[in-house]
Protein backbone atom coordinates (compact mmCIF):
# COMPACT_ATOMS: atom_id res chain seq x y z
CA UNK A 1 0.00 0.00 0.00
CA UNK A 2 1.12 3.66 -0.27
CA UNK A 3 3.24 2.93 2.91
CA UNK A 4 0.99 5.02 5.31
CA UNK A 5 0.12 3.47 8.72
CA UNK A 6 -2.29 1.00 8.54
CA UNK A 7 -4.34 3.23 10.87
CA UNK A 8 -4.21 5.69 8.61
CA UNK A 9 -6.98 4.39 5.93
CA UNK A 10 -8.92 2.66 8.06
CA UNK A 11 -9.53 5.86 10.11
CA UNK A 12 -10.28 7.61 6.62
CA UNK A 13 -13.02 4.69 6.09
CA UNK A 14 -14.52 4.47 9.22
CA UNK A 15 -14.66 8.45 9.08
CA UNK A 16 -17.07 8.26 5.95
CA UNK A 17 -19.31 5.41 7.08
CA UNK A 18 -19.20 5.10 10.68
CA UNK A 19 -16.98 2.62 12.58
CA UNK A 20 -19.60 0.34 13.01
CA UNK A 21 -19.57 -0.16 8.70
CA UNK A 22 -16.39 -0.87 8.73
CA UNK A 23 -15.59 -4.85 9.16
CA UNK A 24 -12.13 -6.66 9.77
CA UNK A 25 -13.35 -9.40 12.63
CA UNK A 26 -11.60 -12.38 11.07
CA UNK A 27 -14.65 -14.71 11.36
CA UNK A 28 -17.01 -12.13 10.09
CA UNK A 29 -14.67 -11.20 7.06
CA UNK A 30 -14.47 -14.45 6.65
CA UNK A 31 -17.84 -14.74 5.00
CA UNK A 32 -17.06 -12.31 2.14
CA UNK A 33 -13.87 -13.71 1.16
CA UNK A 34 -15.07 -17.14 -0.31
CA UNK A 35 -17.15 -17.41 -3.53
CA UNK A 36 -20.27 -19.25 -3.65
CA UNK A 37 -18.67 -22.01 -5.39
CA UNK A 38 -16.03 -22.91 -2.93
CA UNK A 39 -13.21 -23.07 -5.82
CA UNK A 40 -11.80 -19.23 -4.79
CA UNK A 41 -10.89 -17.87 -1.25
CA UNK A 42 -9.56 -14.53 -1.42
CA UNK A 43 -8.32 -12.37 1.44
CA UNK A 44 -9.37 -8.73 2.24
CA UNK A 45 -8.13 -6.07 4.76
CA UNK A 46 -11.61 -4.79 5.43
CA UNK A 47 -15.33 -4.99 4.67
CA UNK A 48 -16.70 -1.39 4.38
CA UNK A 49 -20.40 -1.02 3.83
CA UNK A 50 -21.74 2.61 2.51
CA UNK A 51 -25.54 3.52 2.98
CA UNK A 52 -25.71 5.03 -0.44
CA UNK A 53 -23.49 6.57 -3.40
CA UNK A 54 -22.23 9.62 -2.12
CA UNK A 55 -20.06 7.37 0.75
CA UNK A 56 -19.10 5.05 -2.52
CA UNK A 57 -17.97 8.42 -4.20
CA UNK A 58 -15.96 9.69 -0.66
CA UNK A 59 -14.74 5.85 -0.51
CA UNK A 60 -13.24 5.46 -3.64
CA UNK A 61 -11.78 9.17 -3.65
CA UNK A 62 -9.73 7.87 -0.59
CA UNK A 63 -8.98 4.62 -2.36
CA UNK A 64 -7.99 6.46 -5.49
CA UNK A 65 -5.58 9.07 -3.47
CA UNK A 66 -3.99 6.19 -1.46
CA UNK A 67 -3.47 3.73 -4.19
CA UNK A 68 -5.92 1.31 -2.14
CA UNK A 69 -6.87 -1.67 -4.57
CA UNK A 70 -11.35 -2.12 -4.27
CA UNK A 71 -13.50 -4.85 -5.07
CA UNK A 72 -17.13 -4.29 -5.57
CA UNK A 73 -19.43 -6.74 -3.97
CA UNK A 74 -23.53 -7.52 -3.80
CA UNK A 75 -24.77 -10.76 -2.68
CA UNK A 76 -21.35 -12.77 -3.29
CA UNK A 77 -23.44 -15.31 -5.91
CA UNK A 78 -20.75 -15.08 -8.65
CA UNK A 79 -19.36 -18.31 -9.87
CA UNK A 80 -15.70 -17.23 -11.21
CA UNK A 81 -14.52 -15.76 -8.04
CA UNK A 82 -15.29 -12.34 -9.61
CA UNK A 83 -16.68 -10.86 -6.40
CA UNK A 84 -14.25 -11.54 -3.84
CA UNK A 85 -11.27 -9.67 -2.73
CA UNK A 86 -7.87 -10.95 -3.19
CA UNK A 87 -4.33 -9.98 -1.57
CA UNK A 88 -5.70 -7.79 0.73
CA UNK A 89 -7.92 -5.77 -1.49
CA UNK A 90 -11.06 -3.92 0.22
CA UNK A 91 -14.24 -5.24 -0.14
CA UNK A 92 -16.90 -2.57 -1.43
CA UNK A 93 -20.13 -3.97 0.15
CA UNK A 94 -23.23 -2.67 -1.53
CA UNK A 95 -26.15 -4.28 0.63
CA UNK A 96 -27.71 -1.47 2.12
CA UNK A 97 -27.87 0.39 -0.98
CA UNK A 98 -31.02 -2.17 -0.86
CA UNK A 99 -34.10 0.71 -1.50
CA UNK A 100 -36.55 -0.48 -4.04
CA UNK A 101 -39.19 2.23 -5.07
CA UNK A 102 -42.72 1.89 -6.36
CA UNK A 103 -42.97 1.05 -9.82
CA UNK A 104 -43.63 4.18 -12.36
CA UNK A 105 -46.71 2.86 -13.56
CA UNK A 106 -46.47 5.09 -16.94
CA UNK A 107 -42.69 4.01 -17.80
CA UNK A 108 -42.94 0.69 -16.99
CA UNK A 109 -39.76 0.58 -14.81
CA UNK A 110 -38.92 0.50 -11.18
CA UNK A 111 -35.46 2.74 -9.73
CA UNK A 112 -33.94 0.26 -7.74
CA UNK A 113 -30.40 0.25 -5.50
CA UNK A 114 -27.75 -1.95 -6.16
CA UNK A 115 -27.83 -3.75 -2.95
CA UNK A 116 -31.24 -4.51 -3.19
CA UNK A 117 -32.02 -8.63 -3.85
CA UNK A 118 -33.89 -9.66 -6.84
CA UNK A 119 -36.39 -11.20 -5.10
CA UNK A 120 -36.69 -7.97 -2.95
CA UNK A 121 -37.42 -6.19 -6.22
CA UNK A 122 -40.29 -9.36 -7.65
CA UNK A 123 -41.56 -8.61 -4.55
CA UNK A 124 -42.16 -4.82 -5.07
CA UNK A 125 -42.97 -5.51 -8.73
CA UNK A 126 -45.80 -8.16 -8.03
CA UNK A 127 -47.80 -5.61 -5.26
CA UNK A 128 -47.91 -3.47 -8.25
CA UNK A 129 -49.44 -5.54 -10.66
CA UNK A 130 -45.70 -5.54 -12.57
CA UNK A 131 -43.33 -8.41 -13.31
CA UNK A 132 -39.42 -7.69 -13.47
CA UNK A 133 -39.15 -10.97 -15.65
CA UNK A 134 -34.84 -11.70 -15.08
CA UNK A 135 -34.94 -14.68 -12.71
CA UNK A 136 -32.49 -16.93 -11.41
CA UNK A 137 -32.32 -19.67 -8.80
CA UNK A 138 -30.20 -17.43 -6.45
CA UNK A 139 -32.87 -14.76 -6.13
CA UNK A 140 -32.90 -14.75 -2.60
CA UNK A 141 -29.14 -13.73 -1.99
CA UNK A 142 -28.26 -11.84 -5.89
CA UNK A 143 -28.77 -8.27 -5.41
CA UNK A 144 -29.17 -5.58 -8.70
CA UNK A 145 -25.88 -4.44 -8.52
CA UNK A 146 -23.66 -7.16 -9.36
CA UNK A 147 -26.85 -8.70 -12.05
CA UNK A 148 -25.77 -5.41 -13.88
CA UNK A 149 -22.38 -5.73 -13.63
CA UNK A 150 -22.20 -9.38 -14.54
CA UNK A 151 -24.70 -8.94 -17.15
CA UNK A 152 -27.02 -11.69 -15.09
CA UNK A 153 -29.27 -13.76 -17.62
CA UNK A 154 -30.84 -16.88 -15.93
CA UNK A 155 -33.95 -18.25 -17.10
CA UNK A 156 -36.64 -16.45 -19.29
CA UNK A 157 -33.97 -14.55 -21.88
CA UNK A 158 -35.07 -16.53 -24.69
CA UNK A 159 -38.53 -13.99 -24.28
CA UNK A 160 -37.29 -11.25 -21.89
CA UNK A 161 -33.58 -10.85 -22.11
CA UNK A 162 -30.57 -10.90 -20.08
CA UNK A 163 -29.73 -7.58 -17.43
CA UNK A 164 -28.41 -5.96 -20.94
CA UNK A 165 -31.93 -5.41 -22.58
CA UNK A 166 -33.63 -4.75 -19.06
CA UNK A 167 -31.45 -2.14 -17.93
CA UNK A 168 -32.62 1.24 -19.61
CA UNK A 169 -30.94 3.35 -16.87
CA UNK A 170 -27.96 2.97 -14.60
CA UNK A 171 -26.47 5.25 -11.55
CA UNK A 172 -22.35 4.46 -11.06
CA UNK A 173 -19.71 6.06 -9.27
CA UNK A 174 -15.96 6.07 -10.87
CA UNK A 175 -12.61 5.10 -8.82
CA UNK A 176 -12.16 8.68 -8.68
CA UNK A 177 -15.72 9.56 -7.03
CA UNK A 178 -17.52 11.09 -9.93
CA UNK A 179 -20.98 10.07 -10.86
CA UNK A 180 -22.35 8.72 -13.29
CA UNK A 181 -26.37 9.56 -13.61
CA UNK A 182 -27.73 8.34 -16.38
CA UNK A 183 -31.62 7.18 -14.91
CA UNK A 184 -33.82 9.06 -17.17
CA UNK A 185 -34.48 6.23 -18.70
CA UNK A 186 -35.59 6.80 -21.85
CA UNK A 187 -36.30 4.72 -24.70
CA UNK A 188 -34.66 6.58 -27.12
CA UNK A 189 -30.95 8.50 -26.62
CA UNK A 190 -28.89 8.60 -29.31
CA UNK A 191 -25.94 11.09 -27.67
CA UNK A 192 -23.04 8.74 -27.94
CA UNK A 193 -22.16 6.07 -25.74
CA UNK A 194 -24.64 4.28 -23.70
CA UNK A 195 -23.56 3.93 -20.12
CA UNK A 196 -25.95 1.27 -19.23
CA UNK A 197 -24.78 -1.10 -21.99
CA UNK A 198 -21.51 -0.12 -21.23
CA UNK A 199 -21.72 -0.96 -17.34
CA UNK A 200 -23.65 -4.24 -17.73
CA UNK A 201 -20.91 -6.79 -17.82
CA UNK A 202 -17.65 -4.86 -16.86
CA UNK A 203 -17.63 -7.33 -13.73
CA UNK A 204 -17.27 -3.82 -11.55
CA UNK A 205 -13.76 -3.35 -13.56
CA UNK A 206 -14.91 0.14 -14.79
CA UNK A 207 -17.37 1.30 -12.37
CA UNK A 208 -18.97 1.11 -9.30
CA UNK A 209 -22.53 0.04 -9.81
CA UNK A 210 -25.04 2.03 -7.37
CA UNK A 211 -28.77 2.20 -8.71
CA UNK A 212 -30.34 1.31 -12.03
CA UNK A 213 -33.51 1.99 -13.70
CA UNK A 214 -35.22 -1.73 -14.73
CA UNK A 215 -37.90 -2.03 -17.24
CA UNK A 216 -40.65 -4.50 -16.13
CA UNK A 217 -43.60 -6.47 -18.07
CA UNK A 218 -47.24 -6.57 -17.08
CA UNK A 219 -48.10 -9.61 -14.60
CA UNK A 220 -50.22 -12.59 -16.79
CA UNK A 221 -52.84 -14.57 -15.38
CA UNK A 222 -51.51 -18.19 -15.90
CA UNK A 223 -48.41 -19.94 -16.54
CA UNK A 224 -48.21 -23.90 -17.13
CA UNK A 225 -44.51 -25.73 -16.98
CA UNK A 226 -44.37 -29.20 -18.24
CA UNK A 227 -41.20 -31.90 -17.82
CA UNK A 228 -40.70 -33.85 -20.47
CA UNK A 229 -38.47 -36.88 -20.82
CA UNK A 230 -36.56 -37.77 -24.19
CA UNK A 231 -34.12 -40.68 -25.35
CA UNK A 232 -31.08 -37.64 -26.14
CA UNK A 233 -30.54 -34.31 -26.43
CA UNK A 234 -30.63 -34.31 -30.07
CA UNK A 235 -34.02 -35.88 -30.03
CA UNK A 236 -34.78 -33.19 -27.51
CA UNK A 237 -33.26 -30.04 -29.56
CA UNK A 238 -35.65 -30.95 -32.44
CA UNK A 239 -38.54 -30.88 -30.27
CA UNK A 240 -38.24 -27.96 -29.06
CA UNK A 241 -37.53 -26.04 -32.54
CA UNK A 242 -41.15 -27.30 -33.57
CA UNK A 243 -42.86 -26.54 -29.99
CA UNK A 244 -41.65 -23.57 -30.69
CA UNK A 245 -43.14 -22.86 -33.85
CA UNK A 246 -46.34 -24.13 -32.24
CA UNK A 247 -46.28 -22.17 -28.51
CA UNK A 248 -46.04 -19.17 -28.80
CA UNK A 249 -46.17 -17.81 -25.30
CA UNK A 250 -42.79 -19.98 -23.84
CA UNK A 251 -40.67 -17.97 -21.23
CA UNK A 252 -38.47 -21.20 -20.37
CA UNK A 253 -36.64 -23.87 -22.12
CA UNK A 254 -34.50 -25.45 -19.51
CA UNK A 255 -32.67 -29.10 -19.84
CA UNK A 256 -31.39 -31.38 -17.33
CA UNK A 257 -29.33 -34.36 -18.64
CA UNK A 258 -29.52 -37.45 -16.89
CA UNK A 259 -27.05 -37.64 -14.40
CA UNK A 260 -27.62 -33.94 -12.69
CA UNK A 261 -31.59 -34.77 -12.81
CA UNK A 262 -30.94 -38.21 -10.94
CA UNK A 263 -28.65 -36.43 -8.28
CA UNK A 264 -31.33 -33.69 -7.81
CA UNK A 265 -33.66 -36.87 -7.07
CA UNK A 266 -31.74 -38.76 -5.16
CA UNK A 267 -30.26 -35.86 -2.70
CA UNK A 268 -33.54 -33.91 -2.21
CA UNK A 269 -36.11 -36.89 -2.50
CA UNK A 270 -37.67 -36.11 -4.94
CA UNK A 271 -40.76 -37.79 -6.68
CA UNK A 272 -39.40 -39.42 -10.03
CA UNK A 273 -42.00 -37.99 -12.75
CA UNK A 274 -40.84 -40.57 -15.21
CA UNK A 275 -41.17 -44.85 -15.27
CA UNK A 276 -37.52 -46.14 -16.54
CA UNK A 277 -34.53 -44.37 -17.71
CA UNK A 278 -34.75 -40.64 -18.50
CA UNK A 279 -31.74 -38.78 -20.84
CA UNK A 280 -32.74 -35.65 -21.31
CA UNK A 281 -35.26 -33.89 -19.35
CA UNK A 282 -36.80 -30.85 -21.20
CA UNK A 283 -38.16 -28.34 -19.00
CA UNK A 284 -41.27 -26.17 -20.65
CA UNK A 285 -42.54 -23.10 -19.23
CA UNK A 286 -45.36 -21.04 -21.15
CA UNK A 287 -47.08 -17.78 -19.47
CA UNK A 288 -49.77 -15.33 -20.88
CA UNK A 289 -53.65 -15.34 -20.38
CA UNK A 290 -55.82 -18.90 -19.77
CA UNK A 291 -55.29 -19.84 -23.34
CA UNK A 292 -51.43 -20.57 -22.69
CA UNK A 293 -52.80 -24.17 -21.35
CA UNK A 294 -54.37 -25.33 -24.59
CA UNK A 295 -51.48 -24.27 -26.23
CA UNK A 296 -48.73 -25.93 -24.24
CA UNK A 297 -50.92 -29.11 -23.48
CA UNK A 298 -51.74 -29.24 -27.55
CA UNK A 299 -47.88 -28.37 -28.27
CA UNK A 300 -46.88 -31.45 -26.14
CA UNK A 301 -49.38 -33.38 -26.97
CA UNK A 302 -47.59 -36.29 -28.29
CA UNK A 303 -45.00 -36.45 -25.66
CA UNK A 304 -43.89 -38.19 -22.41
CA UNK A 305 -44.67 -35.06 -20.14
CA UNK A 306 -46.17 -33.95 -16.98
CA UNK A 307 -47.72 -30.81 -16.58
CA UNK A 308 -48.43 -28.07 -14.07
CA UNK A 309 -51.18 -25.33 -14.37
CA UNK A 310 -51.44 -24.50 -10.63
CA UNK A 311 -48.27 -22.81 -9.06
CA UNK A 312 -47.57 -25.13 -6.18
CA UNK A 313 -47.02 -27.75 -8.61
CA UNK A 314 -45.31 -25.49 -10.75
CA UNK A 315 -43.03 -24.80 -8.27
CA UNK A 316 -42.50 -28.56 -7.93
CA UNK A 317 -41.25 -29.15 -11.44
CA UNK A 318 -39.01 -26.19 -11.51
CA UNK A 319 -37.15 -28.08 -8.40
CA UNK A 320 -35.82 -30.49 -10.85
CA UNK A 321 -33.83 -27.91 -13.08
CA UNK A 322 -33.43 -24.98 -10.03
CA UNK A 323 -31.85 -27.26 -7.74
CA UNK A 324 -29.21 -28.77 -9.97
CA UNK A 325 -26.70 -26.15 -8.67
CA UNK A 326 -27.58 -27.00 -4.87
CA UNK A 327 -27.52 -30.67 -5.64
CA UNK A 328 -23.82 -30.61 -7.51
CA UNK A 329 -22.98 -28.62 -4.77
CA UNK A 330 -23.01 -31.88 -2.42
CA UNK A 331 -20.58 -33.46 -4.36
CA UNK A 332 -18.14 -31.23 -4.05
CA UNK A 333 -16.96 -27.72 -5.56
CA UNK A 334 -17.23 -27.41 -9.38
CA UNK A 335 -15.32 -26.15 -11.85
CA UNK A 336 -18.56 -24.24 -13.94
CA UNK A 337 -18.55 -23.24 -17.36
CA UNK A 338 -21.33 -21.62 -18.57
CA UNK A 339 -21.35 -21.52 -22.50
CA UNK A 340 -23.16 -20.96 -25.12
CA UNK A 341 -23.33 -22.94 -28.37
CA UNK A 342 -25.26 -22.29 -32.00
CA UNK A 343 -28.33 -24.79 -31.27
CA UNK A 344 -27.45 -27.03 -33.98
CA UNK A 345 -24.05 -27.73 -32.42
CA UNK A 346 -25.17 -28.43 -28.91
CA UNK A 347 -25.87 -31.84 -28.86
CA UNK A 348 -22.79 -32.69 -30.67
CA UNK A 349 -20.96 -30.61 -28.04
CA UNK A 350 -22.66 -32.69 -25.23
CA UNK A 351 -21.12 -35.52 -26.19
CA UNK A 352 -18.10 -34.85 -27.23
CA UNK A 353 -16.98 -32.72 -23.74
CA UNK A 354 -18.08 -35.74 -22.16
CA UNK A 355 -15.66 -37.58 -24.69
CA UNK A 356 -12.98 -35.67 -23.43
CA UNK A 357 -13.12 -35.18 -19.84
CA UNK A 358 -13.62 -39.03 -19.54
CA UNK A 359 -10.33 -39.05 -21.51
CA UNK A 360 -8.03 -36.12 -19.81
CA UNK A 361 -9.27 -36.78 -15.89
CA UNK A 362 -11.39 -40.31 -16.20
CA UNK A 363 -11.83 -39.53 -12.34
CA UNK A 364 -14.11 -36.83 -12.65
CA UNK A 365 -17.89 -36.77 -13.25
CA UNK A 366 -19.66 -34.06 -15.89
CA UNK A 367 -22.70 -32.59 -14.87
CA UNK A 368 -24.47 -31.03 -17.59
CA UNK A 369 -27.65 -29.08 -17.61
CA UNK A 370 -28.86 -25.63 -18.91
CA UNK A 371 -31.03 -23.06 -20.82
CA UNK A 372 -31.70 -24.56 -24.07
CA UNK A 373 -34.05 -22.03 -25.22
CA UNK A 374 -31.12 -19.70 -25.76
CA UNK A 375 -28.52 -21.93 -26.59
CA UNK A 376 -26.56 -22.12 -22.83
CA UNK A 377 -25.11 -25.37 -21.55
CA UNK A 378 -23.54 -25.59 -17.60
CA UNK A 379 -20.69 -28.04 -17.73
CA UNK A 380 -20.13 -28.78 -14.16
CA UNK A 381 -17.19 -30.62 -13.43
CA UNK A 382 -16.54 -32.28 -10.33
CA UNK A 383 -13.31 -34.49 -8.90
CA UNK A 384 -11.07 -32.70 -10.49
CA UNK A 385 -8.29 -30.26 -8.34
CA UNK A 386 -9.45 -26.39 -8.05
CA UNK A 387 -6.53 -25.06 -9.72
CA UNK A 388 -6.76 -27.47 -12.52
CA UNK A 389 -7.09 -25.16 -15.03
CA UNK A 390 -6.04 -27.61 -17.86
CA UNK A 391 -9.27 -29.32 -18.08
CA UNK A 392 -11.24 -25.76 -18.28
CA UNK A 393 -9.01 -24.87 -21.24
CA UNK A 394 -9.71 -28.19 -22.72
CA UNK A 395 -13.66 -27.91 -22.49
CA UNK A 396 -13.46 -24.02 -23.40
CA UNK A 397 -11.27 -24.57 -26.23
CA UNK A 398 -13.61 -27.16 -27.84
CA UNK A 399 -16.62 -24.16 -27.56
CA UNK A 400 -14.56 -21.54 -29.14
CA UNK A 401 -13.70 -24.23 -32.14
CA UNK A 402 -17.43 -24.91 -32.47
CA UNK A 403 -18.10 -21.05 -32.91
CA UNK A 404 -19.85 -20.78 -29.20
CA UNK A 405 -18.76 -18.21 -26.43
CA UNK A 406 -16.77 -19.24 -23.22
CA UNK A 407 -19.37 -17.49 -21.28
CA UNK A 408 -22.78 -17.12 -21.56
CA UNK A 409 -24.01 -15.44 -18.23
CA UNK A 410 -21.25 -16.03 -15.76
CA UNK A 411 -18.94 -13.42 -17.16
CA UNK A 412 -15.05 -13.94 -17.38
CA UNK A 413 -14.31 -12.89 -13.53
CA UNK A 414 -10.68 -14.85 -12.47
CA UNK A 415 -11.57 -17.87 -13.81
CA UNK A 416 -11.88 -17.38 -17.48
CA UNK A 417 -9.42 -13.98 -18.00
CA UNK A 418 -6.89 -16.38 -19.41
CA UNK A 419 -8.88 -18.12 -22.16
CA UNK A 420 -10.64 -14.42 -23.18
CA UNK A 421 -8.38 -14.71 -25.93
CA UNK A 422 -10.39 -17.82 -27.62
CA UNK A 423 -13.14 -15.23 -28.11
CA UNK A 424 -11.52 -12.11 -28.13
CA UNK A 425 -9.01 -10.66 -30.98
CA UNK A 426 -5.76 -9.28 -29.90
CA UNK A 427 -7.29 -6.06 -31.29
CA UNK A 428 -10.20 -6.39 -29.45
CA UNK A 429 -8.21 -6.91 -26.24
CA UNK A 430 -6.10 -3.71 -26.72
CA UNK A 431 -9.75 -1.70 -26.87
CA UNK A 432 -10.72 -3.66 -23.69
CA UNK A 433 -7.01 -2.22 -21.74
CA UNK A 434 -8.10 1.24 -23.70
CA UNK A 435 -11.43 1.28 -21.77
CA UNK A 436 -10.46 0.04 -18.76
CA UNK A 437 -7.62 2.73 -18.16
CA UNK A 438 -9.83 5.72 -19.15
CA UNK A 439 -11.57 4.55 -16.30
CA UNK A 440 -9.39 3.38 -13.65
CA UNK A 441 -5.46 4.46 -14.85
CA UNK A 442 -4.16 3.10 -11.55
CA UNK A 443 -5.95 -0.48 -11.93
CA UNK A 444 -7.20 0.02 -8.65
CA UNK A 445 -11.53 -1.32 -9.36
CA UNK A 446 -11.45 -5.49 -9.58
CA UNK A 447 -7.73 -6.23 -9.96
CA UNK A 448 -7.62 -9.50 -11.72
CA UNK A 449 -10.70 -9.74 -12.94
CA UNK A 450 -11.65 -10.04 -16.66
CA UNK A 451 -8.19 -8.83 -17.72
CA UNK A 452 -5.17 -8.09 -16.02
CA UNK A 453 -5.15 -4.88 -15.48
CA UNK A 454 -2.38 -1.73 -16.45
CA UNK A 455 -0.09 -1.22 -13.49
CA UNK A 456 -2.11 -3.39 -11.25
CA UNK A 457 -2.30 -3.18 -7.96
CA UNK A 458 -3.60 -5.73 -5.74
CA UNK A 459 -2.82 -4.43 -2.09
CA UNK A 460 -3.39 -2.05 0.10
C1 LIG B 1 -28.15 -21.89 -13.31
O1 LIG B 1 -28.54 -21.77 -14.47
C2 LIG B 1 -27.03 -21.03 -12.84
O2 LIG B 1 -28.70 -22.65 -12.52
C3 LIG B 1 -25.92 -21.82 -12.15
O3 LIG B 1 -26.51 -20.27 -13.88
C4 LIG B 1 -25.23 -22.78 -13.06
O4 LIG B 1 -24.26 -24.02 -11.25
C5 LIG B 1 -24.11 -23.63 -12.41
O5 LIG B 1 -23.14 -23.92 -13.09
ZN1 LIG C 1 -27.62 -20.48 -15.75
Amino acid sequence: MSGAPLSGWLAELRAVVGAAHVLTEPDVVAGYERDWTGRYQGRTSAIVRPADRGEVAALLRICSERRLAVVPQGGNTGLVGGSIAFDGAITLSLRRLDRVDEPNDRTATVRVGAGATLAAVHARCAAAGWRFPVDLAARDSATIGGMVATNAGGLHVMRWGAMRARTMGVEAVTIDGSLIDDMRGLMKDNTGYHWPSLLCGSEGTLAVVTGALLSVVPTESHRVVALVAFGSLDEALGTISSVRHSARSLSAIEVVLREPFQLVIDRFSLPKPFAGRTEVVVLFEASADESVIDELAEALSSLDAVVATDEVRARALWAYRERVTEAIATVGAAHKLDVTLPLDRLASFASAVRVLVAHDRPQAAVWLFGHAGDGTLHVNITGVADDDEAIDEAVLGLVAELGGSISAEHGIGRMKRAFLALNRSPAELRLYRAIKAAFDPQGLLNPGVLMPALDERTAP
